[in-house]
């Protein structure tokens, strides 16, 4: 005897969802977790799956076995027949879907709450997206304190072009961009959340696992997208308060800091107070600033430059800048200098031959003063000698 229609779909149905959600759950969705919060997400991605699969497998049962059972014969011209509905029926799938649905976001809710809720002694980290590059401002003064204002240069902040955090102390992101909308994510640590112009975003969480991973940018961001990562180390107490320090002293060192770098009105000169002596003079400080402003600025993501240690292959290698300048400077009947600050501040005015025109983002002229883009074209002319 042929069993009733339902049973067989039900039978189906229940084999082919337990051998899908078998599949889903043994499939490695994520690389290995390196924070708190991750098992948690882990565990609400998990029962995502295990909802989804049933109402996968139920709608294409019913659908494959209408369309085998129910298909119009060959020369069946006749009209189906005349159905006007089931209210128990209907009733009985906007409620269910209702329930399941509101049941998962009050737990995703529960979950995201629970993720990020203020955690004691965080320490605060600014995250500044930037075509095509990402980098980090730590509090200068070493601890947990405030590195002020995202992506603003401040006084009180270092830059750096590494993330670099410490095992199982909580951080507080300050997430923002200085151009067009890019998205933070690390997929060991799970969370995401997007850089928007304008605004200042957050995240929290609280790394578990020492290793290295990457930043990278999961929204399309322009033509550099693909190379916009940027490397995360997680590291133990002792190690992490000494990169800290030598990141701060060689911040000082290469010309006061971001602070004044960034600034925008200080003379080179002022510059070389706190570290730069040796540098000697105006022109020393200058060069020093120039250092400090390709490192704060992201050039490196694009530009090779062994004196800045970059290795970014998007632009033209800069290690040889001296000799192409002086020869795109003479065709276009411009001085070298001239020649590198128009590259810097207007990108698209010339583009170096097989390179792409306008990958090289046109805002610096905007973000950067005159005296700054000065500063980098003294750096790169020295520097770029090899
Ligand atoms: C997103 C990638 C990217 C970033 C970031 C970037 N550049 Fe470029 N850069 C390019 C590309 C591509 C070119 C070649 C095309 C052109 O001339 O516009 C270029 C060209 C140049 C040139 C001319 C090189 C030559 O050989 O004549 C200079 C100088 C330069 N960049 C300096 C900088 C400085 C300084 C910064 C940071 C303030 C920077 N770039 C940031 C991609 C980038
Ligand atoms: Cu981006």
């Amino acid at each position: 005897m042929r069993k009733h229609p339902i049973a067989q779909m039900l039978t189906i149905g229940v084999v082919a969802s337990l051998i899908g959600i078998a599949i889903a759950l043994n499939i490695p969705w994520f690389p290995k977790s390196a924070d708190t919060a991750s098992h948690k997400i882990d565990t609400l991605y998990d029962v995502l799956l295990i909802c989804s699969v049933p109402i996968f497998v139920l709608v294409m049962t019913v659908a494959i076995y209408s369309v085998v059972k129910f298909r119009a014969r060959p020369g069946d011209m006749s009209d189906g027949a005349p159905i006007h509905g089931n209210t128990r029926l209907e009733i009985v799938w906007v409620t269910i879907p209702f329930l399941i649905v509101t049941g998962l976001a009050i737990y995703g809710w529960v979950v995201l709450n629970n993720v990020e809720a203020k955690k004691p002694n965080e320490r605060m980290i600014n995250v500044v997206g930037q075509q095509f590059t990402w980098h980090f401002q730590y509090a200068k003064n070493g601890a947990t304190a405030d590195p002020g204002p995202c992506g603003n240069n401040g006084s009180k902040a270092v830059t750096t072009n590494e993330l670099v955090l410490q095992k199982d102390e909580p951080v507080y992101f300050r997430i923002c961009s200085r151009d067009v909308i890019h998205s933070f994510w690390v997929p060991e640590f799970r969370l995401k959340q997007d850089a928007v112009p304008g605004i200042t975003t957050h995240m929290r969480l609280t790394p578990n696992r020492d290793g290295n991973y990457t930043v990278v940018c999961t929204e399309l961001c322009g033509l550099g997208h693909s190379t916009m990562r940027s490397p995360v180390h997680v590291v133990n107490g002792p190690q992490f308060a000494t990169w800290l320090r030598q990141q701060i002293s060689s911040g000082v060192a290469a010309g006061g800091g971001v602070g004044s770098a960034g600034g925008g009105g200080g003379t080179p000169s002022a510059n070389t107070g706190g570290g730069g002596g040796n540098a000697g003079g105006a022109a020393g400080g200058a060069i020093a600033q120039g250092k400090q402003l390709f490192a704060s600025n992201g050039c490196g993501g694009c530009h090779t430059l062994s004196a800045a240690g970059a290795n970014g292959t998007v632009g033209p290698n800069l290690n040889t800048l001296a000799t192409s300048a002086a020869k795109f400077a003479k065709q276009l009947g411009q001085s070298p200098q001239q020649y590198v600050f128009t590259s810097i501040k207007n990108p698209t005015a010339f583009t170096v031959p097989g390179f792409p025109k306008g990958v090289m983002p046109s805002t610096f002229g905007q973000q950067l003063s005159p005296q700054q883009i000065n500063a980098l074209v003294k750096y790169l002319l020295s520097v770029g000698k090899g």
